[in-house]
């Protein structure tokens, strides 16, 4: 007998989710929430993380009755392999999006992307700088060049370190060096996970985990802040402005063309083709008043922080959003697209286009997006979605709500300069306790947790307590719908954080972007650990991914840890089979790195962890608690 479905109320916090999916089930559109009923109760050994596939041996599943597999391993071996192979998943994603950046800048230098330029020369000059480039008295391409090449020898094999560990702590880089942690290439750390994965090869769990804490370090301080930097080099710096947020940035008049994804090297040429004269006067003639481009995911992040496009929603807004009826495209790169997307849009009368060879989709329309020919490739994506618009029905038009303000933009560099061209009024706020602490707040959703319920609990019970909450990926709109990313949101933090971000005019919690820029925070506690001549694990911060589902959560959550910041997860990755897993993760890397992570799924609770921890690491500097 088919379940019945779950009541709309508790699947989401969110107005304008509840009312698109009544109008799901009113129409009959199968939502993620319907399939994960469909899915659910999961394998008991896939949770646990005690199956393997490694061999045709197998397949096999252990257990107390049962407790080594066809070779010998047991759950230890098999739990770690696992997780091993699930965080350097996550660490190809984001390091090969990093490579496309670098492959552009390639394209840039060679004159073979006519459409892209260097915005931020300032910022690359510094780059170079800071890997041991000679900038003085040299041309910006020959810099460009030099950069480029190092860069591309961070994935390879002949260095012994990735290039902007120059960021980082010598005490830390000491610990990595003894723990054998230490990413030397990015594509190496992959491979070598892969083959110690194999049968037959590293048979010892925290042997296995401590290269997997490598390959996650490989690509926060390497694939992910390689991707980052770049990005503010090509398309520029993010700088502080305003946007909004939620289903209502669709708007009834105008032809919609929302970007999903993660790499704005497609997105970018997107906007610039839909500012286009002549593309605004086709959708006028077709009865439009202009062209909305916005965004999902973390493409969205992306061009919300440079261009301040709204943002339509996170990663269980992007079925609800086409279901409005209102969207004429959407156009893809890569990760955290759902397939159902695809046959969602058929639905309606949106036009699915996915831009990457290494992400198709059946069923979509596919351009192969290359820098040599994007402008040209993105005005027929923008005119496939103005041609879209006669074809909508306006009879099935719903769009919910209001949108809301948020503001964004708060890169690094843009802080600095906020904060007068030094980290020092943030180390003075921090050390007069007006400013507690900090906690990046980072990730995805998951269907299996009330939408958004953490997200916003967490980020609200932070705030209460004067720590700073720093907020990217998916996070982002969840902050931002519910009113945590304007400066009035002063009103929902403690005295000191009100103090401090009413005097700058900023609010207490700070939009960093998306899910590769992750790096910037860990760049920040790198500055402000060098700052204060300590290790970034003595600092009084935390990170936490409280709705995680990806692999690429799993490897920000590793590199944070390994960085050595206290790490939460709302739920725990499929590792409860093995003692000796899951004893490391929760304590036992406490005396290896520093930190460990913790799980928890309640916001309140989750907050007081990290008040304690925060007290303790401020009173290890000799700060008031
Ligand atoms: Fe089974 Fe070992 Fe093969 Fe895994 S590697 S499937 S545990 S025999
Ligand atoms: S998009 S990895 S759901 S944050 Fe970066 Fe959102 Fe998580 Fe994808």
């Amino acid at each position: 007998m088919a379940k019945e479905p779950r009541p709309i109320d508790e699947l989401t916090i969110w107005d304008d989710a509840k009312a698109m999916l009544k109008k799901a089930r009113r129409e009959g559109v199968e939502t993620v929430h319907d399939r994960l009923d469909q899915q659910t109760p999961h394998c008991k050994f896939c949770e646990l993380g005690t199956t393997c596939r490694n061999c045709t041996m197998g397949p096999c599943r252990v257990s107390e009755k049962r407790p080594r597999g066809v070779c010998g391993a047991d759950a230890d071996v098999i739990v770690a392999r696992n997780f091993g192979r699930f965080v350097t998943g996550g660490a190809a994603g984001h390091s090969d999006h990093g490579r496309d950046l670098i492959e552009v800048l390639e394209a840039i230098v060679e004159g073979e992307a006519p459409d892209y330029k260097i915005t931020d020369e300032g910022k690359l000059f510094r780059l170079a700088g800071e890997v041991g480039i000679e900038t003085e008295g040299r041309e910006l391409m020959a810099v460009a060049e030099d950069l480029m090449e190092c860069f591309f020898a961070d994935f390879g094999s002949r260095k012994k370190s990735v290039s902007l560990l120059s960021r980082v702590p010598e005490v830390r880089k000491e610990k990595w060096a003894k723990l054998g942690m230490t990413p030397r290439g990015v594509d190496r750390e992959i491979a070598e996970m892969m083959h110690r994965t194999h049968m037959g090869c590293d048979n010892d769990a925290p042997n296995t985990l401590i290269h997997a804490a490598r390959t996650a370090l490989a690509d926060g301080w390497g694939g992910s802040m390689i991707g980052t930097e770049l990005s503010d080099v090509i398309f520029g710096t993010p700088t502080p402005k305003m946007s909004t947020a939620n289903l209502a940035v669709i708007k009834e008049d105008k032809v919609n063309l929302l970007v999903h994804g993660h790499n704005p090297v497609v997105s970018e040429m997107i906007l610039a083709a839909a500012r286009e004269p002549e593309m605004v006067a086709r959708a006028k003639e077709l009865g439009a008043t202009g062209i909305n481009v916005a965004g999902l995911c973390c493409t969205g992040n992306e061009l919300l922080m440079r261009q301040g496009i709204p943002m339509a929603g996170n990663h269980l807004m992007t079925e609800l959003a086409i279901i409005t009826g209102a969207v004429e495209a959407v156009v893809v790169d890569y990760q955290c697209i759902m397939p159902s997307l695809v046959q969602i849009s058929g639905c309606y009368h949106t036009k699915f286009i996915d831009t990457a060879n290494k992400a198709r989709f059946t069923g979509a329309i596919h351009f192969d997006f290359q820098p040599r020919t994007a402008m040209k490739q993105a005005r027929e994506i923008v005119s496939i979605a103005i041609e879209a618009f006669a074809e909508r029905d306006a009879g099935r038009v719903e769009i919910p709500g209001e949108p809301i303000e948020i503001m964004t933009g708060f890169s690094n560099e843009a802080v600095i300069e906020a904060l007068g061209g030094t980290l020092d009024p943030l180390v003075k706020a921090i050390a007069d306790g007006d400013i507690r602490g900090a906690v990046g707040i980072v990730g995805c959703n998951n269907p299996k947790i009330k939408h958004d319920s953490l997200n916003v609990g967490l980020t609200k019970e932070l705030i209460k307590k004067d720590i700073l909450v720093i907020v990217t990926g998916c996070v982002t709109t969840a902050a931002g719908k519910a009113g945590l990313l304007v400066p009035e949101a002063i009103e929902m933090a403690g005295p000191g954080l009100k103090k401090i971000c009413g005097a700058l005019g900023i609010p207490p919690v700070l939009h960093y972007g998306s899910c590769v820029d992750n790096s910037r925070i860990i760049q920040l506690c790198a500055a402000l650990a060098n700052e204060l001549g300590v290790d970034i694990s003595d600092l009084p911060v935390g990170a936490s991914s409280p709705e995680w589902y990806s692999e690429k959560a799993a490897a920000i959550g590793l590199y944070a840890v390994a960085s050595g910041i206290y790490t939460h997860l709302g739920h725990p990755p499929n590792i409860l089979g093995s003692e000796t897993v899951t004893n490391l993760a929760v304590s036992g890397l406490e005396d290896l790195v520093g930190a460990s992570f913790f799980i928890e799924p309640d916001a309140v609770k989750t907050a007081e962890m990290f008040d304690e921890r925060i007290k303790a690491k401020r009173k290890g500097l000799g700060l008031s608690e």
